[in-house]
């Protein structure tokens, strides 16, 4: 199988005070590193289809893929790149609180959200905006979170698109969960769950691999692993590759080129489908890399060496689509200019809304908490009540902001 450069990263050099792991660690790291295994690889990095027998049981899952579907695939992801800029540069100015960006993961993103079907079930992470705009949420909906304006942004129900969730791989349980659901309903539709790396150290996650393996739960785990866990790298989570975890639960693993939207949407279609003929879970790792901060909170020049990145954008995603969509004169020049002024007014429309929205009511942090009422709550309620009217009492006698102190 033609893998080009992706599979093979250079050894990871740390670029701050985290320098040179010990002698007996890195020889591991070697180690592990020359058995890296191959992946599923259907555009290499320069945009040339792979076409081989080991591919041919994934390939067969976008035969009927058309130009026109590929110009769809590039618009999406270019669309994502564009709303995530966007997001991260409101950030900058203070609009929002935090923005955890998913550059770089474009490809897996919108692969895998395209394999999914209107009636399946998605649990994401926090970093699944390209997810998000494939089960059709109006990305505006993300920012209300990282605003600090309301406790989700969105009615799950209605895209199917679950709340983003950052207590890290407890989405699993809950997609195993909803997907155990979905079996005794003997519905044929599917569950996938996202997460990264780092979350698969987490128990939460080999607990759902536990369970939905013994009930044969119709779940897609897809990990992402962009190489970071914050300032971890994947070493630090793992001895063996990580889609190999899965054999070991009893239930099958295939690591994909996560930077290759045709071979995500492939091989995300195979596992749905598997879950859905009731063929029980499946792990896929797109194997990606996460070209930015882990979030605007962050400065990962501090933990890896800007070559290691550098090597990672020649594998672009949405470069690597561009040459082929190129190369096999699927598209011209037009194509590209509306595509830019539609990114243009996307982002024209995110900042506006983002500036518009308004502040929350102080009580709304109390709803939803229970579906009934809580005695619990009714005392904080009342509480912060008391709270809020100290202030008023403060600012009626004098102490309001700029009428006193320094
Ligand atoms: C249970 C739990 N532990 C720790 C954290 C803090 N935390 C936030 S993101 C993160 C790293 C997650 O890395 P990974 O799973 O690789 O996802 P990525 O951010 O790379 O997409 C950690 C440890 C958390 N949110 N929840
Ligand atoms: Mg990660």
């Amino acid at each position: 199988m033609t893998v080009e450069s992706t599979a093979a990263h250079k050894p990871r050099r740390s670029a701050g005070s985290k320098a040179g792991a010990s002698g007996t660690e890195r020889t591991r790291t070697t180690a592990r590193k020359s058995a890296e295994p191959e992946l599923v690889q259907l555009l290499t990095p320069e945009g040339k289809r792979v076409k081989n027998a080991k591919n041919a049981e994934y390939a067969k899952y976008v035969s009927g893929v058309t130009p026109e579907d590929l110009r769809g695939l590039y618009r999406d992801m270019v669309l994502t790149r564009r709303f995530d800029a966007e997001a991260t540069a409101l950030q900058r100015q203070g609009e929002l609180g935090l923005w955890a960006s998913l550059l770089g993961q474009e490809a897996a993103q919108i692969g895998s959200g395209r394999a999914t079907r209107e009636d399946d079930y998605v649990f994401p992470t926090y970093r699944e905006h390209g997810v998000a705009w494939c089960r059709g949420v109006d990305p505006t909906n993300l920012l209300g979170m990282f605003r600090g304006v309301n406790n989700g942004g969105w009615d799950p129900n209605s895209n199917n698109f679950h709340l983003y969730t950052i207590v890290i791989g407890s989405q699993t349980l809950h997609a195993t969960g909803y997907a155990m659901g979905v079996a005794k309903d003997g519905a044929d539709s599917a569950v996938i769950a996202y997460f990264g790396d780092g979350a698969s150290s987490q128990g939460d996650v080999a607990e759902s691999f536990t369970f939905s393996a013994v009930y044969n739960a119709p779940v897609v785990f897809f990990c992402q692993n962009n190489q970071w866990a914050i300032s971890e790298p994947t070493e630090k989570q793992t001895r063996v590759p990580l889609y190999q975890r899965a054999q070991g639960y009893g239930f099958p693993g295939v690591r994909v080129d996560g930077n290759d939207v045709l071979a995500c949407l492939a091989v995300t279609r195979w596992a749905l489908e598997r879950a859905r003929n009731g063929e029980g879970p499946t792990l896929v790792e797109a194997y990606t890399y996460r070209m930015g901060a882990h979030t605007t909170s962050d400065d990962p020049t501090k933990y890896r060496a800007d070559e290691e990145r550098e090597a990672w954008e020649a594998k672009d995603p949405i470069l690597r689509l561009r040459r082929h969509l190129e190369a096999s004169n699927h598209t011209d020049e037009g194509f590209f200019a509306e595509l830019e002024a539609e990114s243009e007014a996307l982002g024209r429309r995110v900042r506006e809304a983002v500036r518009a929205m308004p502040d929350p009511d102080h009580f709304a942090i109390f709803e939803n908490v229970y579906a009934d009422g809580h005695a619990l709550v009714d005392e904080e309620r009342a509480q912060f009540a008391a709270y809020q009217a100290s202030f008023a009492t403060e600012s009626e006698s004098g102490f309001a902001a700029g009428t006193g102190g320094n």
